[in-house]
């Protein structure tokens, strides 16, 4: 496919209450779109850097920045391409996963479509819906922690996963454990924050039946996660330090990754992510997809993504009404009996609804 022009817009969405984690407090997402008009078609990809480098070295500005300046030009100088030529051909351009990923999004989108074709039918997945989990931010006390839980157990979502740092991890997961019952799967996620030497405390989380703890520790501190997984019965799963398939596959081998996280914009796109899928299936990892408070561009195609066979935990794809009051800019999604559905529509399983985005949109970058 020739890509014709592509448009980056910008969106700010308000959150219905504030996402707090390791990594900071979310009032507002700053959403940053790529669409690529293809030959009559028009394909959407969602970059998932945050307004600021504190989950990732990635953030809206910077991605913009080397969008424009660097990874289009190189992506159309190549002349017609199609999905599985993006990251080839931007491979001798450092970093930028998430910038790189938005752009193959955008052309796979337009791919799919042009074909009429759905996702789930390129990836060959035959399951129908997929369990939805929830991701619980930290809390100002206990007690509304314990009424947003059971706000989400109400609303039927299979998986509670728990936002944890130091000085809001023991007594808040007890609590959780407390109110949720045995039965309930639960997890929680560090965001970085612990340290090598907080194997001690950290093994006191194996008295709560935990699916996993995610990232503990620093992104880069491979050999200290496959240490902790070692001292702590409580299975590590890494998710800031998965970024490819390369280095998911050093860090099962050191046994640093017991499952993974896969998110496709973390890791440079939908193909990248389908790859440590596999891998992760051959070396028998479980997998499960993580979310970046996307609108339902990204949610919609992470549904279809967690649908492959090796995704057998719940993941984080909740329903639109999660994060935000208004619609998410395409049709809302919503859960049933704690599911998902599988979107199959052509593309990667979204209609943009031109009116909301153009309500939400604060910029406006014809980029090509
Ligand atoms: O459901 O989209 C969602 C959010 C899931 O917790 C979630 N994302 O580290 O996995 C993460 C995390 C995150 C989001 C972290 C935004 C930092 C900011």
């Amino acid at each position: 496919m020739k890509v014709d022009a592509i448009t980056l817009r910008e969106l700010q969405l308000p959150l219905k209450h504030f996402f707090e984690t390791s990594c900071g407090r979310v009032t507002h997402r700053r959403i940053f779109l790529v669409a690529a008009a293809c030959e009559g078609v028009e394909g959407w990809g969602e970059c998932v850097a945050l307004s600021d480098p504190s989950y990732s070295p990635e953030y809206v500005d910077g991605a913009q920045h080397v969008m424009i300046h660097h990874l289009l030009p190189r992506l159309v100088g190549g002349g017609p391409l199609d999905a599985a030529d993006v990251a080839p051909r931007l491979a001798k351009l450092h970093g930028h996963p998430m910038a790189k990923g938005a752009l193959e999004m955008a052309v796979l989108d337009a791919q799919l479509r042009a074909e009429n074709r759905s996702f789930a039918d390129f990836l060959g997945v035959t399951a129908t819906r997929i369990p939805s989990g929830v991701s619980v931010g930290i809390h100002d006390t206990v007690d509304e922690l314990l009424a947003t839980v059971q706000g989400y157990v109400d609303d039927g979502y299979v998986r509670i996963k728990l936002k944890i740092e130091p000085g809001n991890d023991i007594e808040q997961v007890a609590a959780v454990r407390d109110l949720i019952g045995p039965d309930t799967p639960f997890q929680v996620d560090a965001n970085t924050a612990y340290r090598r030497t907080d194997g001690a405390h950290l093994r006191r989380l194996d008295d709560f039946d935990l699916l996993l703890i995610e990232q503990p520790l620093p992104e880069h501190d491979i050999i200290g996660h496959a240490r902790l997984a070692a001292e702590i019965a409580t299975p590590i799963c890494l998710d800031e330090s998965l970024v490819s398939a390369a280095g998911t596959a050093d860090a099962i081998e050191l046994g640093a990754c017991e499952i993974a996280n896969i998110k496709p914009g973390r890791v440079g796109g939908y193909l990248e992510a389908v790859r440590i899928h596999d891998l992760c299936v051959a070396k028998g990892i479980p997998v499960w997809c993580g979310g970046m408070l996307e609108t339902g561009i990204g949610r919609a195609a992470n549904a279809v993504l967690a649908a492959l066979p090796g995704f057998t935990l719940p993941g984080d794809i909740s329903a639109s009404t999660r994060f935000y009051a208004e619609d998410i800019v395409t049709e809302p999604i919503g859960i049933t009996d704690g599911h998902v559905t599988v979107p199959t529509s052509p593309g990667l399983g979204f209609e943009v609804a031109s009116t909301i985005l153009d309500s939400f949109t604060t910029a406006t970058v014809q980029a090509l």
